[in-house]
């Protein structure tokens, strides 16, 4: 359960519910609040990557799909052409944060204890403590949740879903709203695809009817297949941002 986005709700229940329409209406309260304030710190974020031309990318999948080892790939295909830094975002270790220490670039690891996700405060905070270069990418590793970090711009130039072929094709339908806020949806290790039940060409169909103008790019960060174009996707993106 999360401690901060209100998912769950987290209160007692020994009374009963003939209130539920004050209940509500105080949840909805608490989480207009909660976005309202995350989206003064996503604006003063939003301002800091404008001024020092940093292109900011909030990577968003379920635990597992393999953003840290497609993050390692891409650092190591990419670091001599711009420079690269990593904010990690996990709910307790430093695991994650430790594999990229290992490619070089500098990283920093958040730990959100009872949070299910990043928000732009944290993201703030990180920015004074990681101060990334001038002129760089930085990626943003969001906690392992396909629901509630798409409910918090962390400032980001954009949200890029992951999802692997072993979660199931179905999944930007019954999770519309991670698919909808999106500019890239990367599936993943499609080395797998000959051993799982997985139909490319029906997912990227429901991610289409979810966010018709969603790109979308296959790989597996352990084969090295479809990284290039990843790359060229994340040039492009830089090569935009910084002549902007
Ligand atoms: N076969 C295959 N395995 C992969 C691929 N990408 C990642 N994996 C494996 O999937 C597992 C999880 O990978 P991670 O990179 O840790 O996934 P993650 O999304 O960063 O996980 P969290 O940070 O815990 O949400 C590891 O065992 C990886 O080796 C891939 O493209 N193909
Ligand atoms: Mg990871």
């Amino acid at each position: 359960m999360c401690g901060y986005c209100g998912c769950g709700h987290d209160h007692e229940h020994t009374h009963e519910h003939e209130h539920s329409h004050a209940h509500d209406s105080r949840i909805i309260q608490i989480e207009q609040d909660i976005l309202g304030e995350n989206q003064r710190f996503a604006d003063q974020n939003r301002a800091y990557f404008a001024k020092n031309h940093i292109v900011a990318l909030n990577l968003m999948s379920s635990p597992g799909s393999g953003k840290t080892t497609l993050l390692i790939e891409t650092i190591g295909a990419l670091k001599q052409r711009c420079a690269i830094s990593v904010i990690e975002g996990d709910q307790q270790t430093d695991l994650d944060a430790k594999r990229i220490a290992a490619t070089g670039v500098p990283v920093l690891q958040i730990n959100t204890g009872k949070a299910c996700h990043l928000d732009a405060h944290r993201i703030g905070h990180a920015l004074g403590d990681l101060a990334p270069s001038n002129n760089s990418i930085l990626f943003i590793e969001n906690v392992g949740n396909l629901v509630c970090p798409a409910l918090f711009d962390l400032g980001e130039k954009a949200k890029i879903v992951i999802l692997s072929v072993t979660e199931g094709d179905d999944k930007p339908l019954k999770y519309p709203h991670m698919f909808a806020e999106a500019s890239l949806m990367i599936i993943n290790k499609i080395d797998l695809l000959p051993y799982v039940s997985f139909n490319v060409e029906q997912c990227i169909e429901y991610a289409k009817r979810v966010n018709p103008s969603i790109e979308v790019l296959q790989t597996s960060a352990t084969t090295h297949q479809g990284i290039e174009p990843w790359c060229d996707w994340l040039l492009q993106t830089y090569d935009a941002t910084i002549t902007a």
